[in-house]
Formats: C-alpha cells, sequence, structure tokens
C-alpha cells in the first residue's frame, strides 16, 4: 500500500497466473512482483524450452531480480544477462512501477500493454544476445492495467471484468496454448476501499 499527501489512498491489485505445458509441474514461465515503498517491480520470464530445466533457469532469473530491486530495469536486466550467460536464455520483461508512471524494458517474445499502449521489446535473448536496452516510460494512472503475457497466451481482445486474480485466471483458461508454458501477469493501482 502507498500512501499519498492528497490524502487519497492507493494500492497495487495484481496477479500472476501461470500454466505449465502439458500441465507438467514445473515450467519456463514465471512471473513475480516485488512492492517496493513507492509502487514496486513486476517481471514476467518465458525462458526457453520447458519443463524442469527451463524451471531451473526461471529460478535464476527470479533470484537475480529479487537480490537486485533497487537497480532500474535496463541495469538490470543487463545483470540478468550475465546471470543467465551460459543457459538456454530467456525472453524478459520488466517494468518498474511508481504511480503516474512506470519505467519499462524488454528483451525477445513477452507481450507488453500500458492501457491499449503497446511497450515495444527489444529483439534478442536474454542470456545469449541483446544490445543495451533502452528504457521506455509510459504513463500509468488508477484503474489503467499493465498487462504482460508469454507466447503461450493468444493476444485478448480485452481484459476481463473484474479483479486481477479474477481477470487473471479467465485470461490463462480461455486462450493459454496446449504446446506451451502459458503466462500473464495483471497490475493496476485503485483505491483502496
Ligand atoms: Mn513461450
Amino acid at each position: 500500500m502507498c500512501g499519498f499527501s492528497s490524502g487519497v489512498e492507493m494500492d497495487l491489485d495484481w496477479s500472476i497466473r501461470v500454466r505449465s505445458y502439458a500441465d507438467l509441474p514445473r515450467g519456463g514461465d514465471l512471473g513475480l512482483v516485488s512492492p517496493l515503498n513507492d509502487g514496486a517491480l513486476a517481471a514476467l520470464i518465458d525462458v526457453t524450452g520447458h519443463g524442469l530445466a527451463a524451471y531451473s533457469v526461471a529460478q535464476t532469473a527470479r533470484n537475480t531480480i529479487l537480490g537486485n530491486t533497487f537497480l532500474q530495469p535496463d541495469k538490470l536486466l543487463e545483470e540478468l544477462h550475465s546471470t543467465l550467460w551460459g543457459t538456454v536464455g530467456a525472453a524478459i520483461s520488466l517494468a518498474r512501477i511508481h504511480y503516474g508512471f512506470l519505467d519499462f524494458v524488454g528483451v525477445g517474445n513477452v507481450r507488453v500493454l500500458v492501457g491499449n499502449r503497446s511497450l515495444a521489446a527489444q529483439p534478442g535473448i536474454v542470456g545469449k544476445r541483446m544490445r543495451t536496452p533502452k528504457l521506455i516510460r509510459a504513463t500509468f494512472l488508477r484503474d489503467t492495467w499493465l498487462m504482460m503475457h508469454t507466447d503461450g497466451m493468444s493476444r485478448p481482445k480485452s481484459i476481463p471484468n473484474g479483479n486481477a486474480v479474477t481477470a487473471a485466471n479467465s485470461l490463462i483458461d480461455e486462450l493459454a496454448s496446449d504446446y506451451d508454458d502459458a503466462g500473464v501477469l495483471l497490475l493496476r493501482w485503485r483505491n483502496t476501499v
């Protein structure tokens, strides 16, 4: 939760839903939201391949992110490129959330939208090859959805009604592929009730 001097209390409504390929217990899609004093850090990862091997690389990425939440997303992605070096690599999208704006960087095939605005990821594979990441800043106001999803989920026409948990569950239930890990992350600011 974040308090603001205006007297309006805001908090983050967020959810991550991942379904592993072939209903395996583990897979290479992984999302996380790490709450911070003035917002949060959000990430969605799609490690190349499936199953336990991909899961293991995703855990390395997760640990790197959680150990470096103070870094700006572009620097964090460079850190991830180092720690994933020599692995199969991953597509990774990162967003540092503030109230009113977010800073985004992504490499590879994780799709990211803020409201109707699509934020372009750079080509490449984290841990294999990538250019110097460049931050994109986007306005991010109350009740606007940040959505990240991996390529194991079809593009939704819209975000289902309800809170983040309900909407993320619906998206995976309706749009997850049977042939890949599928992951979605939804996050928005909303008034504290
Ligand atoms: Mn995938």
